[in-house]
């Protein structure tokens, strides 16, 4: 699979985050997939109240909404999604899956959108059209004689509330809660780390208190690339004299300076808006060091007021009344030497003084954080200690002030409010045994590294994908591509091919389904879906764009036709009636959650959403003790191994032109990387150390010490400004190199962002 469009082009790029650059990267993509004429219409309804809810990021969409509320890669995401180019079965019968096992990520979802549902024909190799009927009726049968237990349900985060809400059920009635979500390799540290310190597994603010925060915080995430219309914000609060103060190994660009590509007068004069104020590199995972030393400033400077009779820096009424375990944090913090944390951290002392000031003197202060923090062994560890550092001013729980994960696929959050979880003790069970007339299964089911776990071994013999690309987004690729064909049955809901169809079990079926952007017609008219952003609030969009095939189904329409055909028939219990209108499945979610979805067929189009509650926001901490929890860390490496001659810290990065599996492709323009993905960025300090030359083609193999070998081979080394000891490289193309037992102690999401490597020459 090469990955590698012509001779590849590194070069610093110079100009702020947006411009033309944007512009340019919108066209590009207008140019290769020649979006259908509804695509225009659509992105000038794209995130405002009553319109189409972008599919790329789940950054919230303001009640007020710019001319254009869509950004360069949610521009993308559409005209990827209404490309004109169909994936048909001609296309199927001209290749063999064997073939096409070859092709690049680029070039498989470069067919364009799936048309026919279509079966794995193994005599032939090949994928043939089958009927909807067929394809639900031996679908059903075949999981009806199968152990529940033994099969995967996965759901990629974009599937709307509704569909989420009957998959979830779908799995229960059935008899298991293995739910895996890609939530599981994204901020699942979140969900857990959060919910231990805070009681709520979600961040507390909302986008209001972006406009009255005295102080960011950014830790690991990419905004400029991931969610880049989260840079207006920014931009406003640097304007306003916000400071802004960002620790990322990479010098990204959306951090540094930013030109609105809404604002005429910042296109035209070339005027730009600094970000950061202060921009620090630390070793990938040593955010928890900087943390501590974080921490140890603040500590010192109250003592340091206290004792010249001063007021106290912390807050000292916020700590009685609401924190606990703030002196054996205290106690640990003090214990701490600043020589570790500078090893660790590979930050200095008075660097972290200079942030550690910032922080002093906000009033108001917002941390913000992603897979920088939450992809590491020890990442739930980080996000503790970013809790600590916000409670000692009482920075949680009040207007501009609060912790921030961005959150990642635009429903990813949803689908966690609407069931999908493998723990029984997540969902209201009482209120699913009362709607439904059932007694749900109670054993703790799978989530990714447990599927993948129990693939290996052979356990699992079904696994349905709702969408996403799971074989190429989980780790140990090797060894899971090896394993999949044991299983019975494999079913993949999608819009466009990728790798994990190509992979396939004994029984093996491709649905396509309708994108969000398009209408989706059923026997009470066209439907609205909802979904839920990364600050809580739930909107309605509504897909008006023409459907890409005759042929295509809802996603919910395509679970509930496999969820009819395999269980038996039981009055509570009616797909088609929820299939014919989708607001009786939203009757269901209010019945289910009545706290968070009172009236909830009212208030869909509640400008900016409406917010579902957040206890942690109100200062309501449903933790063990009731009240916010201090945390210690075992350790200020979060990396979960130790520094070795020769081995280094790989990180795996997403480009400026994909949207994690999915590669748009070969421009990765704000770091300056172009017409290839093949590339092992190391500082030139590195490369040197290593005996290297830029531009030599290396393999890199794991270092993981469990005797399995991985390897990546083809990578160009590439001089780039990063932290000793570490390189980077893009994902998915480096995911061979994971072991799968790589992953955060508690939560176990894969730890993406430092991978124990040693190059070979
Ligand atoms: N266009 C586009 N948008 C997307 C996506 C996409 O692929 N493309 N993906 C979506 C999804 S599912 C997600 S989860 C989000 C992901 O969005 P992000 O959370 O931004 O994730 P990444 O791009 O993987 O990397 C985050 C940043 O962490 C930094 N980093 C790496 N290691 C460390 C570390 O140890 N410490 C610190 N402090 N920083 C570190 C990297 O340099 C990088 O800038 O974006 C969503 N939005
Ligand atoms: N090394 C490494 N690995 C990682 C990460 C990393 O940073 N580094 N990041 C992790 C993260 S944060 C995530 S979220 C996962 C992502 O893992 P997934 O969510 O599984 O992967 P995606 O690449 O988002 O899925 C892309 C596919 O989704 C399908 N699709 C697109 N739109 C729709 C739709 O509307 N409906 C349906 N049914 N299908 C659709 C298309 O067929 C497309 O090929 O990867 C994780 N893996
Ligand atoms: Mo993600």
């Amino acid at each position: 699979m090469a990955n590698r469009r012509d001779k590849g082009r590194i070069g610093e790029y110079r100009s702020p985050v947006g411009g033309w650059g944007s512009v340019r990267g919108i066209t590009s993509i207008a140019a290769s997939e020649r979006p259908s004429v509804d695509a225009l219409d659509t992105l000038r309804r794209q995130n405002k109240p009553g319109g189409f809810m972008c599919t790329s990021c789940a950054w919230p969409k303001p009640a007020h909404p710019h001319g254009f509320e869509f950004c360069e890669n949610g521009a993308k995401a559409t005209f990827w999604e209404l490309t004109s180019r169909r994936c048909t079965p001609d296309f199927f019968a001209s290749h063999t899956v064997t073939e096409l096992r070859d092709w690049s990520d680029y070039d498989l979802e470069q067919t364009g959108r799936l048309t026919h549902p279509m079966r794995y024909d193994a005599a032939s190799d090949k994928y043939v059209p089958v009927g909807w009927n067929e394809a639900f009726a031996r679908i059903g049968s075949e999981l009806e004689a199968l152990d529940p237990k033994s099969t995967i349900f996965y759901a990629s985060g974009r599937a709307s509330l509704e569909t989420s809400y009957l998959y979830a059920l779908f799995a229960r009635l059935y008899g298991h809660n293995n739910l895996p979500d890609s939530s599981n390799m994204c901020h699942e540290t979140t969900s857990v780390g959060l919910r231990k310190v805070t009681g709520s597994p979600v961040g507390t603010c909302t986008l209001e208190d972006f406009d009255s925060c005295d102080a960011m915080f950014f830790f690991g995430q990419n905004t400029g690339t991931n969610s880049p219309r989260f840079l207006h914000p920014l931009q406003q609060a640097a304007k306003r004299g916000c400071r802004i103060v960002t620790f990322n190994p990479i010098r990204e660009k959306g951090l540094i300076a930013f030109r609105n590509p809404q604002n005429p007068v910042e296109m035209l004069t070339g005027g730009k808006t600094d970000i950061s104020e202060l921009y620090f590199q630390p070793r990938p995972g040593g955010d928890t060091a900087v943390l501590m030393g974080l921490c140890k400033h603040v500590l010192a400077a109250d003592e340091e007021r206290r004792a010249s009779g001063g007021a106290p820096i912390l807050d000292t009424e916020f700590l009685d009344t609401h924190c606990q375990g703030f002196e054996a944090f205290r106690a640990q913090v003090e214990a701490t030497s600043w020589e570790d944390i500078e090893t660790e951290s590979g930050l200095t002392r008075e660097g972290l003084k200079a942030a550690a000031d910032v922080y002093c003197a906000a009033k108001r202060v917002i941390g913000v954080y992603g897979m920088g923090v939450t992809q590491h062994v020890r990442g739930f560890e980080t996000i503790g200690m970013f809790v600590n550092l916000l409670a000692l001013r009482g920075n949680i729980g009040r207007e501009g002030a609060g912790i921030s994960p961005v959150r990642g696929h635009s429903n990813v959050q949803g689908q966690r409010t609407v069931g999908i979880s493998e723990k029984p003790e997540l969902v209201p069970y009482d209120k699913l045994r009362q709607l439904f007339g059932f007694e749900p299964p109670a054993e703790e089911g799978m989530a990714t590294v447990a599927a993948c776990e129990g693939i290996i071994a052979g356990k699992v013999h079904a696994f349905i994908g709702l969408g996403g690309n799971f074989l190429r987004a989980i780790p140990e690729t090797a060894m899971m591509e090896a394993a999949w064909p044991n299983m019975q049955l494999t079913v993949q809901i999608a819009t466009k091919l990728n790798r994990s169809h190509l992979i396939n079990g004994k029984s093996a079926w491709l649905l396509p389904c309708l994108g969000r952007s398009e209408e989706d017609m059923q026997e009470s008219g066209p439907q609205i879906v909802t979904v839920e952003d990364s600050t809580s609030c739930i909107h309605g969009s509504v897909g008006k764009a023409k459907p890409a095939s005759k042929f295509l189904k809802s996603e919910l329409a395509i679970v509930a036709g496999i969820a009819k055909a395999t269980l038996p028939q039981k009055d509570e219990v009616t797909w088609d009636a929820w299939t014919a209108d989708y607001g009786k499945v939203r009757d269901l979610i209010e019945a289910t959650y009545p706290d968070k979805f009172a009236n909830f067929n009212d208030r869909l189009f509640t400008p900016g959403g409406f917010n579902k509650g957040i206890p942690a926001r109100d200062r309501i901490w449903n933790t063990a003790s009731g009240k916010l929890e201090f945390t210690v860390a075992e350790a200020l490496n979060s990396c979960g191994f130790d520094d070795a001659p020769g081995r280094y810290r790989l990180m795996t990065l997403r480009s400026n032109d994909q949207f994690n599996t999915t590669i748009y492709g070969y421009s990765d323009r704000l770091r300056g990387i172009e017409g290839t993905r093949d590339v092992l960025l190391m500082s030139q300090e590195e490369i040197d150390k290593a005996g290297l030359t830029a531009g030599q083609v290396v393999s890199l193999v794991s270092d993981a010490e469990d005797g399995v070998h991985r390897e990546v081979s083809g990578l160009t080394v590439t001089p780039f400004s990063l932290p000793h000891g570490c390189v980077a490289g893009y994902y998915p193309e480096l995911n061979p190199l994971m072991p799968l037992s790589h992953h955060d102690k508690l939560a176990q999401t894969p730890a993406a962002k430092s991978v124990p490597v040693r190059i070979v020459s």
